[in-house]
């Protein structure tokens, strides 16, 4: 599956590559997925940020649209509860009452699902106010995923995207997976609900590094927008996108306890002309 394995190394990992590998996140994809085919660590469960199985939305402020919301029982993505917002524009956040709230260095994953009408649901990460937030939009028609930051509550600057290569279909969980890294950049990827990672695109913002999640929906057109199941995870299999790439150019081969060899992705550069043992030389020592 696609929430595996999180060790403290390996978030060390993703922040200190951070700054070697700020060009082409997305084009690295392929061999971030080979490279990093040695991870070691432990499958870690998911830390639940909120799931709503307490049935209520106390720990949220309503920007507008309160009366479209509510914790149903007939969808969800995990457990018996999810949020839903029908039939009206609704702009919801939260900065405190959850614990832990996502923040810079983590990986986190929130599950959505669109029904009827709905063509636009949003998902919030380190909102400090209404006005000053990350968020992931998801719009249907045009089957496209971007990521924004808002600040001051002026217009909205967006930051990545994803447009092509997926479709998006009513009446299904996808799960938008995100890492934000201590550097700034933030990988976006999107699952299906079996597992299947359909996309990904990065961008890289330093405005905050921690805050308080939320959700958005805008139903002129209708229907219903469910959230569930939010998250702080392990990275996905894919890697940090990125790192996966330094490790194959270390040329460390086998010997991908990749994961400190973080630093090999140096050593590796260095010693390469060792041949094949230059992995074992350069992790650590020269990096
Ligand atoms: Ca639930
Ligand atoms: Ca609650």
């Amino acid at each position: 599956m696609f929430e595996p394995r999180q060790t403290r190394r390996e978030a060390l990992k993703g922040i200190a590559l951070g700054g070697l590998t700020a060009v082409g996140v997305g084009s690295s994809a392929v061999s971030a997925q080979s490279g990093n085919g040695s991870q070691t660590g432990d499958d870690s469960q998911p830390v639940i940020v909120d799931d709503f199985e307490d049935g209520d939305l106390n720990e949220y402020e309503f920007d507008r649209g309160r009366s479209g919301a509510e914790v149903v029982t007939d969808q969800a993505y995990r457990g018996s509860n999810a949020l839903a917002i029908t039939g009206t524009d609704t702009e919801l956040t939260s900065t405190t009452g959850l614990d832990p709230y996502p923040r810079a260095g983590d990986t986190f994953t929130c599950w959505f699902r669109a029904s009827g009408g709905a063509d636009t649901l949003q998902f919030s990460y380190g909102v400090q106010s209404p006005g000053d937030r990350y968020y992931v939009k998801v719009n249907y028609p045009n089957e496209a995923i971007q990521l924004y930051r808002v600040r001051n509550t002026g217009s909205p600057t967006r930051y990545g995207a994803a447009n092509r290569g997926f479709t998006l279909a009513k009446d299904r969980w996808y799960g938008l997976v995100i890492t934000w890294h201590e550097d700034g950049r933030q990988i976006v990827r999107l699952y299906d609900e079996g597992g299947n990672k359909l996309t990904q695109f990065a961008g890289r913002d330093n405005t905050w590094k921690r805050g308080g999640i939320g959700y958005d929906a805008y139903l002129e057109s209708g229907g219903t927008a469910y959230f569930d199941y939010v998250t702080i995870t392990s990275p996905p299999k894919d890697g940090n996108g990125g790192n996966g790439g330094m490790n194959g150019n270390g040329g460390n081969g086998g010997n991908g306890n990749g994961g400190m060899n973080g630093n090999g992705g140096n050593g590796g550069m260095h010693g390469g002309g060792n041949g094949g043992n230059g992995g074992m030389n350069g992790n650590g020592e020269q990096g």
